[in-house]
């Protein structure tokens, strides 16, 4: 759908500095939360392109203290990008202020709109075909957590209160059970069934964080492979996108969630599960340049739980989809009724699967540790 007529949008369009006449307006990405569109403008015959972001109200209830968050980590950022010799125009977020000089424009229904320079020339992926990206992508999210590694932790908000805390989710889909707003609890019986049999799982590592068993560190939270900006000319990964979940968060959860997304076979929403499956020489991959960058801070704790963070990253996943089904989809974007169910499938799929090759990357894990070690 093109958007360059819709009045509302224009006003929007109008409210922030972009240079040029408007050319274009057109939906973009593949997010789950938000609604993000590429403007296009043109200037003496040079088109300027940029990301326009409706920010999801239901998921982010107080856009001041998540743009300031954004502010605050794409300024940190930069400053680290130049002292590495880096291009901070292409490795980190441009986003503008309004004409007014506000960090987002609200519209006459409330809702918050931001927007970023757009970063030329890249492309995501939603499924990773080849091992090296998955490698390419864990230096990017590595590199990511080294130059936030000192950051003022105190500094951010929790943009989404216990976002990654599983035992939180899984209070949230018992409620969502109890309730049944949906009436669909006959349909996710099964499914149900199977959460509940891993709920053993889900405190293990909160209740590390608990015991100083585990460093609470700045974390980017929402690791999945298409938050990834990949250069379309020399493949390489270079910029991680997506920061309204920068918070103190566990590195767990970040190599988790990347494992989540992309070692697998197929999309997320595969509906035909035999397509859908593990794919270990991804997952090395991702663990070898993951480890390739942060094998040295990580605690031997942190080490061990590596694939176990894989597994709860998936599992939790899982039931955010199962809850959300329950709760009638008011969280993440469907395209269908059943397709925050399809979603569930698929990540628990990936859970059973993980569980069968556990001591086998268990195994590799630490080797590749050994490894990366010794190569410093
Ligand atoms: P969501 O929270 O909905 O996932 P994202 O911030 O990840 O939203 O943006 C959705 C998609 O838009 C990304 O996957 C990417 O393809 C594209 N995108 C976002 N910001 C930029 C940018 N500054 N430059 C280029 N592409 C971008
Ligand atoms: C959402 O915004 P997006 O599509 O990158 C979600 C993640 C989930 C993911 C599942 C803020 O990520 O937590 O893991 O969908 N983001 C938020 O695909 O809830
Ligand atoms: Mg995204």
């Amino acid at each position: 759908m093109n958007y360059t007529n819709d009045e509302k949008i224009l006003k929007i369009v109008e409210s922030f500095p972009f240079q040029g006449e408007l050319v274009e307006i057109k939906p973009t990405g593949s997010g789950h939360i938000n609604s993000t569109f590429l403007v296009t403008c043109t200037d003496s015959n040079i088109n300027y392109q940029y990301i326009l972001q409706l920010i999801n109200p239901n998921v982010f209830k107080k856009p001041d203290e998540l743009m300031s968050n954004v502010m605050n980590v794409t300024g940190f950022l930069r400053n680290k990008i130049i002292l590495d010799g880096g291009n901070p125009e292409r490795e980190t977020l441009t986003f503008l202020y309004t004409k007014d000089n506000a960090p987002y424009y609200k519209d006459e229904n409330g809702a918050c709109w931001r927007a970023y320079n757009y970063i030329g020339n890249c492309m995501t992926y939603d499924k990773v075909d080849e091992p090296i990206k998955m490698y390419r992508s864990a230096k990017a999210f590595g590199v990511f957590q080294k130059r936030l590694a000192d950051y003022p932790i105190d500094n951010l908000f929790e943009t989404i209160p216990n976002f990654h805390n599983t035992p939180a989710r899984y209070d949230a889909f018992k409620e969502a059970i109890e309730n049944n707003l949906s009436g669909r609890l006959e349909d996710a019986k099964e499914e149900i069934e199977f959460a509940l049999s891993r709920e053993c799982d889900a405190s293990k590592l909160t209740d590390m964080i608990k015991t100083g068993d585990l460093p609470v560190r700045v974390t980017h939270n929402d690791t999945k492979i298409n938050n990834v900006l990949f250069d379309k000319i020399t493949n390489d990964a270079f910029c991680v996108i997506d920061l309204d979940t920068v918070m103190p968060g566990l590195s767990l959860y970040d190599f988790g969630d990347s494992i989540r997304s992309g070692a697998v076979t197929s999309d997320e929403d595969e509906k035909d599960l035999d397509k859908f499956n593990l794919d270990v020489n991804l997952y090395n991959a991702y663990a070898e340049g993951f480890l390739c960058e942060a094998a040295e801070s990580l605690t031997q704790n942190e080490v061990d739980n590596l694939v176990f963070s894989a597994k709860l990253m998936t599992l939790e996943c899982g039931v955010r989809f199962l809850t959300d089904f329950l709760n009638g989809d008011v969280y993440f974007k469907t395209d269908y009724p059943e397709h925050n169910l399809v979603r569930c499938r698929t990540q628990f799929k990936l859970v059973r699967e993980i569980e069968a090759h556990y001591d086998e990357m268990y195994k590799t894990t630490a080797e590749l540790y050994r490894r990366a070690l010794l190569e410093k």
